[in-house]
């Protein structure tokens, strides 16, 4: 099991949030904190970032998959983690670069268990299984009002699968969110998501000027 910890030498930070949250947007600006201190910084995302798991994000979000059961959903979400973690996430941190990931696990803990209902027992049991002891160091987690994300995207172009979701399904996906935040208060900061994007910015930046000094960087 010594591999598990080999990964600490770079710093594994998260982006969460419902649709429409900003984490993308919001992104550049923890990359471009991180770079200003000269830090090495790898971004990607879930579900995806390797060649796999880019492959098994398609079929997620794809709306002919309509009807997909959660527990399919749940291990294609764990196999396509299973590659990002074997080929992207895991090299980086063992040399040092630190890794920006939009999504991961607690997107798990939010979509499936607060949105479809999934024993959030059965998600820790893949997360000890694919991850090991593997958690992120600190997790950002955009919050605002459903309506708010959805109006967001809905100016984009066609829904994929998750978007095509009822407001209900969003409702127990950010309740979720917000009670993971709330059990671990110490790697989860929260972030008012639904003010203009300067202002949300500038939360991201103290947060991560908090985490920098905690690190000791
Ligand atoms: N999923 C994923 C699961 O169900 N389980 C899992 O375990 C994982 C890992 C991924 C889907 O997969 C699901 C969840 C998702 O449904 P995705 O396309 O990657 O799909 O979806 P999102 O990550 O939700 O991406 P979005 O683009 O929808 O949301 P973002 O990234 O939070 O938002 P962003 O930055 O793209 O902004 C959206 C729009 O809002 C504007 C932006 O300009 C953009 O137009 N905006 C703001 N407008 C006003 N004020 C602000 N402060 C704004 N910030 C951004």
């Amino acid at each position: 099991m010594g591999y598990l910890n080999s990964y600490k030498k770079g710093k594994f930070i998260t982006l969460e949030g419902i649709e429409g949250a900003g984490k993308t947007t919001q992104l550049a600006v923890v990359r471009r904190c991180l770079e200003e201190q000269g830090i090495a910084v790898l971004t990607t995302r879930e579900p995806g970032g390797s060649p796999v798991g880019e492959r098994i994000r398609t079929m997620l979000l794809d709306p002919g998959c309509k009807g997909m059961v959660a527990a399919t959903e749940v291990l294609l979400l764990f196999a396509a983690r299973a590659e990002h973690l074997a080929h992207k996430i895991r090299p980086a941190l063992e040399q040092g670069t630190w890794v920006l990931c939009d999504r991961f696990t607690d997107a798990t803990y939010a979509y499936q268990g607060g949105g479809r209902g999934v024993d959030p027992e059965r998600i820790a049991m893949l997360e000890a299984y694919v991850q090991g002891s593997m958690r992120p160091d600190l997790t950002l987690l955009f919050d605002l009002p459903v309506a708010s994300g959805l109006a967001r995207v809905g100016k984009r172009s066609a829904p994929d699968r998750f978007e095509s979701e009822a407001e209900g399904f969003f409702e127990g996906v950010r309740t979720r969110y917000l009670a993971i935040a709330r059990s671990h208060p110490q790697r989860v900061r929260l972030i008012d998501a639904g003010l203009p994007v300067e202002q949300v910015s500038a939360q991201v930046r103290k947060q991560v000027a908090g985490f920098l000094a905690r690190v000791g960087r």
